[in-house]
């Protein structure tokens, strides 16, 4: 009764107030769609283009377990890709669209993969801190309203629980391993920590897109708090590694309950999610040669399924 009073944007949000998941063929307004398939899209992008940077290793893994264990992380990566592009699917944008958003370089994707693997502790470290900060800002989304992302987002979540562990291990292992060993841990941890910082995005007040994605429960924790939870929880885990965080004025703050720490190089992390980064070119000529490398798989999986189908419209004629 009440609800015929209503706008559509007000029911809608009642809907996201009350913790209603929204599914495909629900009203939306406009710019709720259009803020999923931004995220989404982007999302599957840095799914796809992690992979270069890891599978550039595989053939290089010191042994046969490690190659194993690399090689399942890279895969999944893949299927993650995959999940996420048909969530963004649902939404009304086609494969092919998100492809070439992707291969011109118009669509943005983590700017962490736009940074060197150059020695095999950098497997340990992206495995332990890129994966790992990716799970923290992931379980949130576990819960986002949208029903399509949600649901992809917790068989995701589980494997990169897997993909943080295999990084740590590594880590474990290098680290109760020879002094060169350890150096190239602590090398790697100085290269990496803060480009895992900048993955939460720029600092709440700098950021356009929180407010109304807090608002329409896509995202449940601000950039802001999701870094902080990320500080708090991996600061531990470097200390038993033996390891120390590049950061002189990390400090724990009785307080607050939270470790401090200082401040994000922006200028860094807008320079590389402008495509300057060091990485970047190499990463687009890399997709782009993969893609049209793969062209005669698209062509053989689309031909099987014509024929597929028109056996079935036969039989069913
Ligand atoms: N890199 O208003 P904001 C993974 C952009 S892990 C590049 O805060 P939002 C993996 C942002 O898109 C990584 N761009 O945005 C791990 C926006 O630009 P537009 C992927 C960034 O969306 C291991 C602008 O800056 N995870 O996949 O509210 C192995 C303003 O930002 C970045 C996800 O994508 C960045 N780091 O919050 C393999 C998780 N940060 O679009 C793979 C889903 C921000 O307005 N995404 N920007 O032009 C999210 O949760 C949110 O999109 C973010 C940003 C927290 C990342």
């Amino acid at each position: 009764m009440e609800n015929k009073t209503l706008s559509l944007e007000d029911q809608f949000q009642n809907r996201i107030d009350s913790g209603e998941n929204i599914e495909a063929k629900d009203w939306m307004p406009e710019k709720y769609r259009k803020t999923h398939i931004r995220q989404i899209s982007q999302h599957a992008h840095s799914e796809v283009v992690g992979m270069l940077p890891e599978g550039n290793w595989i053939s290089r893994a010191p042994s046969l377990r490690r190659k194993v264990a690399l090689l399942a992380k890279v895969q999944d990566e893949a299927g993650h890709g995959l999940y996420l592009y048909s969530a963004a699917e649902t939404l009304g944008i086609s494969r092919e669209e998100l492809n070439e958003q992707l291969n011109s370089g118009r669509a943005k994707y983590s700017s962490i993969f736009n940074y060197p693997t150059v020695s095999w502790a950098d497997m340990g470290a992206v495995g332990w801190l890129v994966d790992g900060a990716a799970i923290i800002n992931q379980v949130m989304l576990t819960k986002t309203s949208y029903g399509p992302y949600a649901r992809a987002m917790v068989r995701i979540c589980k494997e990169e629980s897997f993909h943080q562990r295999q990084g740590y291990e590594i880590m474990l292992s290098l680290c109760n391993g020879t002094e060169a060993q350890k150096a190239m841990s602590q090398d790697a941890l100085n290269r990496w920590w803060w480009p895992s910082m900048m993955m939460f995005g720029p600092r709440d007040e700098e950021s356009p897109n929180t407010e109304q994605s807090m608002k329409w429960k896509i995202k449940k924790k601000t950039n802001d708090e999701l870094r902080q939870q990320f500080v708090d929880q991996t600061v531990p885990q470097v200390e038993i590694l033996g390891l120390t965080v590049p950061d002189k004025d990390l400090k724990w703050n009785d307080e607050t309950g939270h470790y401090d720490f200082g401040t994000i190089d922006w200028d860094e992390f807008w320079d590389v999610v402008k495509g300057n980064g060091l990485m970047n070119e190499k990463r687009l000529k890399d997709r782009n040669e993969a893609w049209d490398e793969g062209k005669w798989v698209r062509d053989g999986a689309s031909a099987y399924a014509d024929k597929q189908a028109e056996k079935r419209a036969k039989k069913t004629a």
